[in-house]
């Protein structure tokens, strides 16, 4: 029997990926229900190797066909593909705003100092598998005595990152990032890191806390009970395996048409060249290898085939992304 995909839609995520809740919240927000592939949060994940998929971060998500890498990527193409939300910015202004926050929580210090906080003594963190696994994808995690020291240092970063907030945006009492009386993408974009950090035994001192930063805190409350009402009210996901997936892609249609690849790129590559797409931050060493299908200002599309020989699509951002030529025969070419 087929596997129940509700809406044709797979995240590929594991509940303490604080990227991944940047997804799964908008899901449940917007009520677009979805099936639910958990993976390791360390390599291998076999069910990824199945789909043929390199790239080694999470989330990852797919509709039908086409499989949609970075979590900026996969919001903006939920927004796209499933027209009338109401979590979208409504004005120039805003529109502004959620691209900044995107940029300064993710490419910029916040996820990255958030990270400092895990305590030198977390489970995480006292885990050998769990710092090479991490190291080997291209991060320089410090653990132990090192950790500790530079925690000083760190504490001044986020709370850095929580005034921000606590004197800006929200400062004249507004419930949610754009105002009104519901949470919106604004909100997304803006507390996921700071979510996680609150979320995590141990990670903030007295001097970030909800007597020091109380708009913060009462915000990530008020988020927290409605993602909480959500869930109650309505079943939100199935689970899925990840052989079902693979089994369920065979058949499956495309979730858009392709585009063309533009001639003005500045990368000057044409339709069908073969070409390895990746992050350049970190797991830069996971290519994804293909024929080009789509290249604009937004995103560039290859074609992989699954182990059947059945085609299949990945999308990747063009912010933050490399995309290489691959010379006929495997090597990469010099550009
Ligand atoms: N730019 C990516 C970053 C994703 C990311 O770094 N995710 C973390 C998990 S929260 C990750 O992949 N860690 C390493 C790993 O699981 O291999 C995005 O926005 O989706």
């Amino acid at each position: 029997m087929a596997p129940e995909i509700p809406n044709d839609i797979v995240l590929y995520w594991y509940p303490f990926s604080p990227y991944a809740y940047r997804i799964y919240w908008y899901l449940l927000l917007r009520g677009i229900k979805f099936a639910s592939c958990i993976q390791p949060h360390m390599l291998p994940r076999p069910d990824l190797k199945a789909l043929n998929v390199e790239y080694r971060r999470i989330p990852i998500l797919s509709i039908g066909k086409d499989i949609y890498l970075d979590s900026r990527h996969i919001l903006s193409k939920l927004e796209t593909l499933f027209p009338g939300s109401e979590l979208s910015p409504r004005t120039p202004e805003h529109r502004l705003i959620q691209k900044l926050l995107d940029r300064w929580t993710t490419n910029g210090s916040v996820f990255g100092i958030a990270a400092q906080m895990i305590p030198a003594d977390s489970p995480a963190m006292r885990d050998p598998k769990f710092i090479k696994d991490r190291n080997d994808g291209g991060m320089k995690i410090l653990a132990g005595e090192a950790r500790k020291r530079m925690r000083p240092e760190a504490i001044v970063a986020m709370r850095d990152c929580f005034d921000i907030l606590e004197n800006t945006i929200l400062a004249d009492g507004r419930m949610w990032v754009f105002g009104g009386n519901r949470p919106s993408l604004g909100d997304i974009e803006a507390l996921w890191p700071f979510a996680w950090v609150m979320g995590m035994p141990g990670a903030l001192p007295d001097a970030i806390s909800a007597k020091t930063f109380p708009r913060v805190f009462s915000w990530a409350s008020r988020f927290n009970a409605v993602i909480k009402d959500i869930k109650s009210a309505q079943s939100v996901s199935v689970d899925i395996k990840g052989k079902d997936v693979v089994e369920y892609m065979e058949s499956a249609q495309y979730a858009e048409p392709s585009a063309n690849v533009d001639e003005n790129d500045p990368l000057g590559l044409s339709r069908g060249e073969l070409v390895e797409v990746y992050p350049t931050d970190y797991g830069f060493s996971h290519k994804d290898r293909g024929k080009l299908l789509t290249l604009t200002p937004y995103e560039a599309v290859i074609t992989k085939q699954l182990n059947s020989g059945t085609e299949f699509r990945v999308h990747v951002p063009r912010w933050g992304y490399r995309i290489t030529k691959v010379k006929e025969g495997g090597d990469l070419a010099k550009i």
